[in-house]
C-alpha cells in the first residue's frame, strides 16, 4: 500500500538504517499529505484516500519518517525490507518462514477476477444526472421528481466482443452502463450506443456471443466480428439484420465514448403513484455532438494508442473539459404501441424520433475519474434488474432474460452474493435487510434478530416492509398457454434496416458498403458472403449490388426467403446520421501541430490562441520530444515524437515548419504517412509554404484541396480553426478510395 522512501532497490539493507533516527518507530500517522517533503515524485504518490488507516487496520500507521507511510503486511506488520527474501545464508534457499514473502506473493497469485463474459474492456467515470424537467406526472421514482436536485452516477463504457486487453477502435457495439445512486436504491441502466440489438430473445444470447468471440479452436480473431462464425451465425439469424446495419455504419467506431449516444434499448415502464403505467425509452444525447473516425483511420489507431478511448476520457475529465449527455425519453402509452407499425416489445426494433420526439429530461455529467481502475471500474456490478420505484419492465423476452443473467454473472466474476458490499456497488441510500453471511460480509446486520415477522418490536426488531414506499410491481394482467414461441409481431426483420440504410448520408451509405465488404471478405466460406447478400436485397437492393460488385460475386443471388415483405417506403429518420448530427464547433477536438526547428513562432501561437479560444485542444508533434527552437528563440516542448504521434490521433492537423525543417522532415517516411494518412482520412490539414515538399515525397502535393489550408500569418490561423469545425472533406473520399470509383 505504501513505500518507504529512500530503501535501496537491489542491495540486502538492514532494516535499522531505513527508518530515519528522527522518527520514532510507532509513531502515530499524521494525516499530512505524503508530498511534503517526499524523495518520491509527487505524481508517484498514493491517493490520499489511499493514504488514509485501512478498516478493522487499527487507528494509527507507523510512518517510516518525513510523513511517508510504513510499508506493512496485510496484517499491520511494519516491513523492514522488501527487497529481499529470507534465506538461509545469502546464497542460500528461501525459508518457509518467510511469511512477508509467502502474503506477497500469495496475494500476487489471486490478483486476478474473471473478466466479464462480455464488455470486459471498459472504461468508468464517476458523475451526475441533474434532473431538467419533473417526470412527476408519470412517475413516482424518486430521482425524477425534484428539477435541480442532483444523483451520483457512475458511468463505464465498454466494447463487447474483445477480451480486457483489447484495443479501443475495434469495430463493435459501445456498452453504455449507468448506475445512478438514487435515494431510493440504485437504478442501473444498462445500455448500449445502437438503439436496437441483435436478438429478439435472450435465450440466443450465448449464441449470439459464441460467434463473435474468437473462434474456439484457434483463439482467434481477437475483437472484431470479420470472421466465419460470426456471419454464419448472422447470415442464419434474419432478425438481426438491423442491428447489422447499425454494426456496419461508423457508430461502432466512435471518435470517442464522449461523441457517442446511448440507448435503454428496451421499452421499460414508468409508475405513478397510482399505479398507472407509461412506457418510456431512455436515450443519452452527447453535448459534444456525434463524431466517428473511419475504418482505415480505426485500424491504425489501434497500433499507435491501444487506450485511445481511454486516455480520450481521462484526459477530457482531468483537463476540465467534463463530458455531458442530455437525458431523454420518449413516452408512450398502450395506445400508441398498438398504433405502432412494430411490436414494441421487440428490442430489433426503434421508434423513430420524428415520429415520437424524445423530450429532455435530465444532464449527466462526468466530472471524476476513478481513484482505482480496479476497485471501481473493474468491480463495478450493473444489473438490469436493479430498478426503483417507478420504474419497471416490460415483457421484451431480451429484457427478461437480462434481468436473470446480469445477477448470476456478478456471483461468477466478484466471488460471492455481497457484492453491493463494495463501495462502488454499495448504494448511497439507507440499506436494511436480514440478508447475512457469505464471502467477504463487510456490513452484517447489528443485534440479536436476523428474521422477520419478529416479536422484538420497532427498535430492536429491525426493519419492516413499507407498503407505501415500497417497490410494487405494475400489476400486468398476463394470460395464455406456455409455448415456446415468437409472436407473430416480430416477424419483420427488414425493413426498419432499409429505413436506417436510407436515413444515412451518400457517405455514410458508403461506409456501410465498405465495411461489409471488409468483413465479408474475411470470410472464408463463399456461401456465407452470398447467404449475406441475399438479406441485404431485402433491405436495398443498391447496396446488395454493390457489396456482390465489392467481394466479386459471380451473381447475385436470390433473396433470402422473408417472414414480411419490406415496407419500403418507412420515412426517413435525420436523427440516424452521424453526420448530420456533427459538432457546430472543434470544441473538445484535438489538433495536431507538426512544428520543426525554426518554424513561425507567430503563426504557431496563432494556432494555440485560436484552439484554446474554441476549446479544443492541441498536441505539439515534432522530430525529436524534446521539442524545437521556434523562429523567435523560444522553445517548446513536444507532447510526441513524429513516429509515435501518427496524424491518425487528431483530429485535424497542421504542419508548421521551416525551410530546412520541410526539407528534413520531407525525407521522414513516419512524417510521409502523417500527412498521406491526413489527406487519405478526409482531414483538415494547415500548412506553411515549407511544408509542401513533405507532401510533395508523400505523393498528395498534386491532389491537395479547399481542405488543405495555407497558413502564412497568425491571421490564417483562427480562419483554420473555423473551417475545422467541419472534422471531414468527405468529397475527397471519392478520389482517394478505390471502392468509390
Ligand atoms: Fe449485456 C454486460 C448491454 C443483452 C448478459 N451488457 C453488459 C454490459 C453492457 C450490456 C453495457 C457491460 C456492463 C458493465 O460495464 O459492466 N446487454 C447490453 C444490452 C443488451 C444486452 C444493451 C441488449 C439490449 N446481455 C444481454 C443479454 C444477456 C446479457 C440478452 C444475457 C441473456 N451482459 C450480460 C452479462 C454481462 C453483460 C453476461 C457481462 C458482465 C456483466 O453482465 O456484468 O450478464
Amino acid at each position: 500500500m505504501a513505500r518507504k522512501p529512500t530503501a535501496g532497490t537491489s542491495k540486502a539493507t538492514p532494516a535499522a538504517k531505513i527508518i530515519p533516527a528522527d522518527v520514532a518507530p510507532g509513531a502515530p500517522f499524521s494525516g499530512e499529505s505524503p508530498q511534503k517533503a517526499s524523495p518520491i515524485p509527487a505524481d508517484a504518490m498514493l491517493s490520499e484516500s489511499f493514504a488514509e488507516p485501512q478498516a478493522g487496520g487499527g487507528e494509527t500507521h507507523q510512518t517510516a519518517g518525513n510523513g511517508v507511510a510504513t510499508l506493512t503486511t496485510q496484517h499491520g506488520v511494519p516491513i523492514a525490507d522488501d527487497q529481499n527474501s529470507l534465506k538461509q545464508g545469502a546464497r542460500g534457499p528461501i525459508l518457509l518462514e518467510d511469511f512477508h514473502f509467502r502474503e506477497k506473493i500469495f496475494h500476487f497469485d489471486h490478483e486476478r477476477i474473471p473478466e466479464r463474459v462480455v464488455h470486459a474492456r471498459g472504461y468508468g467515470a464517476h458523475g451526475f444526472f441533474e434532473l431538467t424537467d419533473s417526470l412527476a406526472d408519470v412517475t413516482r421514482a424518486d430521482i425524477f421528481q425534484r428539477v435541480g436536485e442532483r444523483t451520483p452516477a457512475f458511468v463505464r463504457f465498454s466494447t463487447v466482443a474483445g477480451s480486457k486487453g483489447s484495443f479501443d477502435l475495434a469495430r463493435d457495439v459501445r456498452g453504455f452502463a449507468v448506475k445512478l445512486y438514487t435515494q431510493e436504491g440504485n437504478w442501473d441502466l444498462v445500455g448500449n450506443n445502437i438503439p436496437v440489438f441483435f436478438i429478439q430473445d435472450a435465450i440466443k444470447f450465448p449464441d449470439l456471443i459464441h460467434a463473435a468471440k474468437p473462434e474456439p479452436d484457434r483463439a482467434f480473431p481477437q475483437a472484431q466480428t470479420a470472421h466465419d462464425n460470426f456471419w454464419d451465425f448472422i447470415s442464419l439469424t434474419p432478425e438481426s439484420m438491423h442491428m447489422v446495419m447499425w454494426i456496419m455504419s461508423d457508430r461502432t467506431i466512435p471518435r470517442s465514448f464522449r461523441t457517442m449516444e446511448g440507448f435503454g434499448v428496451h421499452t421499460f415502464r414508468l409508475v405513478d403513484a397510482e399505479g398507472k403505467s407509461t412506457f418510456v425509452k431512455f436515450h443519452w444525447k452527447p453535448k459534444q455532438a456525434l463524431q466517428s473516425v473511419v475504418w482505415n483511420e480505426a485500424v491504425k489507431i489501434n497500433g499507435a494508442d491501444p487506450d485511445f478511448h481511454r486516455r480520450d476520457l481521462w484526459d477530457a475529465i482531468n483537463g476540465g473539459d467534463f463530458p455531458e449527455w442530455e437525458l431523454g425519453v420518449q413516452l408512450f402509452d398502450q395506445e400508441f404501441a398498438d398504433s405502432f407499425e412494430f411490436d414494441v416489445l421487440d428490442a430489433t426494433k426503434i421508434i423513430p424520433e420524428e415520429i415520437l420526439p424524445v423530450r429532455i429530461v435530465g444532464r449527466l455529467v462526468l466530472d471524476r475519474v476513478v481513484d482505482n481502475f480496479f476497485a471501481e471500474t473493474e468491480q463495478v456490478a450493473f444489473c438490469t434488474q436493479n430498478v426503483p420505484p417507478g420504474i419497471d419492465f416490460t415483457n421484451d423476452p431480451l429484457l427478461q432474460g437480462r434481468n436473470f443473467s446480469y445477477l448470476d454473472t456478478q456471483l461468477k466474476r466478484l466471488g460471492g452474493p455481497n457484492f453491493t458490499h463494495i463501495p462502488i456497488n454499495a448504494p448511497k441510500c439507507p440499506v436494511a435487510h436480514f440478508q447475512q453471511d457469505g464471502h467477504m460480509a463487510m456490513t452484517n446486520p447489528k443485534g440479536r434478530v436476523n428474521y422477520e415477522p419478529n416479536s422484538w418490536g420497532a427498535t430492536l426488531g429491525g426493519p419492516r416492509e413499507d407498503p407505501v414506499r415500497g417497490f410494487t410491481s405494475f400489476a400486468a394482467t398476463e394470460e395464455g398457454p406456455k409455448l415456446r414461441i415468437r409472436p407473430e409481431s416480430f416477424a419483420d426483420h427488414y425493413s426498419q434496416a432499409r429505413q436506417f440504410y436510407v436515413s444515412q448520408l451518400p457517405i455514410e451509405q458508403k461506409h456501410i458498403v465498405d465495411a461489409l465488404v471488409f468483413e465479408l471478405s474475411k470470410v472464408e466460406r463463399p456461401d456465407i458472403r452470398a447467404r449475406m447478400v441475399a438479406h441485404l436485397l431485402n433491405i436495398d437492393e443498391g447496396l446488395a449490388a454493390k457489396v456482390a460488385d465489392g467481394l466479386g460475386l459471380p451473381a447475385l443471388p436470390p433473396p433470402a426467403q422473408a417472414a414480411r415483405p419490406t415496407i419500403a417506403n418507412l420515412a426517413p429518420s435525420a436523427a440516424l446520421s452521424i453526420v448530420a448530427n456533427g459538432p457546430p464547433t472543434f470544441k473538445g477536438r484535438k489538433l495536431g501541430i507538426l512544428l520543426s526547428d525554426g518554424a513561425d513562432a507567430g503563426l504557431f501561437d496563432g494556432l494555440v490562441k485560436a484552439i484554446t479560444k474554441v476549446g479544443a485542444v492541441y498536441e505539439v508533434i515534432a522530430p525529436k520530444i524534446g521539442g524545437v527552437t521556434l523562429s523567435d528563440g523560444t522553445k517548446v516542448a513536444a507532447k510526441q515524437k513524429i513516429d509515435g504521434g501518427p496524424s491518425v490521433l487528431f483530429d485535424a492537423v497542421a504542419v508548421v515548419v521551416s525551410e530546412a525543417g520541410g526539407a528534413m522532415l520531407a525525407t521522414d517516411a513516419a512524417t510521409q504517412d502523417f500527412v498521406r494518412d491526413a489527406f487519405g482520412h478526409c482531414k483538415f490539414i494547415g500548412l506553411t509554404q515549407e511544408a509542401e515538399p513533405i507532401f510533395a515525397k508523400g505523393g498528395i502535393a498534386s491532389d491537395l484541396d479547399e481542405a488543405c489550408i495555407a497558413l502564412k500569418t497568425a491571421k490564417d490561423a483562427a480562419a483554420f480553426v473555423d473551417a475545422i469545425a467541419a472534422l471531414r472533406h468527405w468529397p475527397r473520399e471519392l478520389k482517394v478510395d478505390l471502392d468509390a470509383k
